[in-house]
């Protein structure tokens, strides 16, 4: 593969400050190096910023830092379009989760049919109306359907990005009531910890990928919450949810999407080096890169 690597500073989708400096601690744990050894090409685009300050305008309390969140977006956006361009797989790196509203958007402008495993404590479909937090990385998902603010949905392209019926979700175990709903109201498909402790790792990601081929997809996106895994393995998380996906369990889920070969972008967002203890949570990124990326021991 020849990947161009993206760092997104950005923090402010959220309440908890410091997963701007996520990108710093993935690079410091090793990406480059790791990704090399697997015999791909890489390169690193450096990080899109916004100049926020540490104190950033709180207007409004459904949107929390609408203007940043959509400033960081945009650029983004345009990035991972040129990415695809110059024919390279993008692999992002938060960041607070609302940048998948930058990469969906980017990523929209050449898959017309995209696939998008969502690996995620959360559903992350929640809107200005229904979200508890007003923080904007609970709604990228719900965005990129089409649903919400309308500055956030027409970002980069008007409208709808990505298909509900093409959303896997994975690993989820705090849903909110309007997420709840949605989920109902459109079909969207979601593993919960119940599916994966119940039929195990290999099946559920069998079955994802098997939903996702009979929809003929033309591309499929890993987004990858780091606050999947149990916090016992990524404690680095602004919303830590107990009774995670295990490290063996996503480092299987990343060898079945490997070896799928469908995979055609990536992200790893949510790494808060300063919630962190000693880089483990970035460790722990980049080790599941070696794995989706095609690792071997042998
Ligand atoms: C919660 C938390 N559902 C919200 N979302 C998170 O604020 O909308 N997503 N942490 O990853
Ligand atoms: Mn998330
Ligand atoms: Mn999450
Ligand atoms: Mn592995």
């Amino acid at each position: 593969l020849s990947i161009s690597m993206i760092g997104v500073s950005l923090d402010l989708g959220q309440s908890r400050r410091g997963v701007d400096m996520g990108p710093s601690a993935i690079r410091y744990a090793g990406v480059v190096d790791r990704v090399e050894a697997i015999g791909h090409q890489i390169t690193d685009e450096g990080d899109i910023h916004i100049n926020a300050g540490l104190q950033a305008e709180n207007s409004d309390s459904k949107l929390k830092n609408l203007k940043e969140v959509l400033e960081t977006n945009k650029k983004l956006a345009e990035k991972v379009e040129s990415v695809l361009k110059e024919d390279k797989f993008p692999l992002i790196l938060g960041g607070d989760h609302s940048i998948a509203i930058g990469t969906l958007a980017g990523l929209s402008t050449k898959y017309k049919n995209m696939g998008v495993i969502w690996y995620d404590a959360h559903a992350d479909l929640n809107t200005d109306e229904t979200s508890p937090s007003g923080n904007i990385h609970g709604m990228p998902l719900a965005v990129s359907i089409g649903r919400g603010d309308e500055r956030l949905v027409n970002l980069h392209r008007d409208g709808q990005k990505i298909k509900p019926q093409n959303i896997v979700i994975i690993g989820a175990r705090s849903i909110d009531s309007g997420e709840r709903l949605l989920i109902k109201e459109l079909g969207i498909q979601v593993y919960t910890m119940h599916e994966i402790d119940k039929y195990g790792m290999t099946t559920v990601m069998q079955k994802a990928l098997q939903h996702l081929e009979g929809n003929q997809v033309d591309g499929v996106h890993l987004s990858l919450d780091l606050d999947a895994l149990d916090p016992l393995y990524t404690p680095g998380v602004g919303t830590p949810v107990p009774g995670g996906v295990s490290y063996r369990e996503s480092h299987l889920a990343m060898e079945i999407l490997e070896e799928s070969g469908l995979i055609t972008s990536a992200e790893f967002v949510e790494v808060n080096p300063i919630l962190d203890e000693r880089n483990k949570t970035a460790d722990v990124a980049v080790a599941l890169m070696g794995s989706l990326f095609g690792e071997k021991l042998l």
